[in-house]
């Protein structure tokens, strides 16, 4: 089955969104998302100017030595841009290997190894009572993990806290919007939330909670210990994890579960983290760590230490990767959970789909491949838009912080 062409699409359905179509001599195509939020346009030029001319008359069943060869071959290796597009290349062609065998992309990869695939919600308050309130919503609605956020008291934005109470977007300017920063008000409204939290909700379901890398290690050690009553799924991004070793400081102190990676793009950004247990569960997801492919290697290592994963699922990341992620989920033996923002009416009128929520789990469905695909006629109808992540400055000072 050879390449015969390979196009991106940049779109903008409510938010930005890279997608990269292979088209066959078959005529099969498939599809892989390539969206790095705040940063689209760099993946959609690696991709267009630098991977695409590399592909053309390639066997696409040749999925491994094509993902070699963009990445050896690339000289200046790992990185956010090179390991997306890496990522869209990769998960185009798997999906493209499922469809040339008629089979839902999971069965390729091993087959079932659950009935579904456990999600978390993202319900997020201005305050802890409406925090709660939006927590028991999503107990309402089936979800049996939840992700809580909220605002923090003295504090004008922070992360987590989104605009409506279904979707969150964080790029949301054409320049980077500032956040305020206060760790002191953080650490002292965080173990009240998840207090009210289990008061109201009990403990039946699995609470979630994401630092968003804005402490240090001593700080999010503190924070782990404050928890460990309220018994939560995870503590995510406890702290910035380029020094992985830094973890090993949380672990002394704390037994709430951590869980980091959605911004890692090789096996080598958690080698450390897994190989010494210092996390419980590794984030990393189809669309950023070099697809498939490259999730594998690292959702193997992670077995080895009984490490589960965990993958990113956010709005940013286009439902041609929670397609993709799904299957995976569906076959990975030492699965977690999955995250699951919704997307927007739009973007899934963009993204037909196959999968289905149903009483808090996902399905990925029996569709051909990963099942997702993009009507490029409505796509053109929203073209770009810049936007931006946020950055934050500590409120005191205004030193440039985490976000
Ligand atoms: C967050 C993301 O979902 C999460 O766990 O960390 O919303 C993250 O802020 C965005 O993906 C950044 O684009
Ligand atoms: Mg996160």
């Amino acid at each position: 089955m050879k390449i015969t062409n390979a196009r991106v699409i940049v779109c903008s359905p409510g938010r930005n969104f890279v997608t990269l179509k292979i088209e066959t001599d078959e005529g099969l195509t498939g599809i892989g998302d390539a969206t790095l939020n705040g940063r689209e346009l760099s993946v959609a030029s690696y991709l267009t100017d630098h991977i695409i001319p590399c592909l053309i008359g390639r066997d696409a069943h040749q999925i491994e030595d094509i993902w070699q060869y963009l990445y050896k071959g690339a000289y200046w290796r790992r990185g956010p841009v090179t390991m997306t597009a890496i990522a869209a290349v990769d998960t185009a062609l798997w999906d493209l290997k499922a469809k040339a065998a008629g089979l839902p992309l999971y069965q390729v990869l091993g087959g079932k190894s659950r009935t579904g695939v456990m999600v978390y919600g993202h319900a997020n308050g201005t305050d802890i009572e409406h925090t709660v309130d939006e927590v028991l919503r999503y107990a309402d609605m089936g979800y049996k993990a939840i992700r809580a956020q909220s605002g923090v008291p003295g504090l004008d934005k922070v992360y987590g806290v989104g605009r409506g109470n279904l979707f969150y977007e964080p790029a949301d300017a054409d320049l980077p919007s500032e956040h305020d920063w206060s760790t002191e008000k953080y650490l002292r409204h965080t173990p009240k939330l998840f207090e009210r939290l289990r008061e109201k909700l009990g403990f039946d379901h699995h609470l979630l909670h994401d630092v968003h890398h804005r402490l240090t290690p001593i700080e999010a050690s503190r924070l782990g210990k404050s928890l460990e009553e309220h018994q939560l799924f995870w503590m995510e991004d406890a702290t910035p994890a380029e020094n992985q070793e830094s973890f090993r400081l949380i672990r002394q102190h704390t037994t709430t579960p951590l869980a980091v990676g959605e911004i890692f793009n090789s096996i080598w950004d958690c080698k450390e983290l897994i190989e010494n247990q210092l996390i419980d569960y590794i984030r990393a997801t189809v669309v950023h760590a070099g697809g498939i492919t490259h999730l594998r290697r690292i959702a193997d290592l992670a077995s080895m230490y009984q490490v589960r994963t965990g993958c990113h699922g956010a709005t940013d990341l286009s439902p041609a990767c929670m397609g993709a992620a799904l299957h995976f989920d569906l076959w990975v033996p030492n699965f977690g959970i999955q995250e699951y923002m919704r997307h927007t009416e739009e973007t899934d009128a963009v993204f037909p789909h196959a999968y289905t929520f149903d009483k808090g789990m996902l399905y990925p469905g029996d569709a051909p491949g990963h099942g997702v695909d993009i009507d490029e006629k409505l796509a053109a109808k929203y073209p770009y838009k810049r936007a931006y992540l946020p950055v934050n400055r500590q409120q005191h000072d205004g030193t440039l912080w985490n976000w």
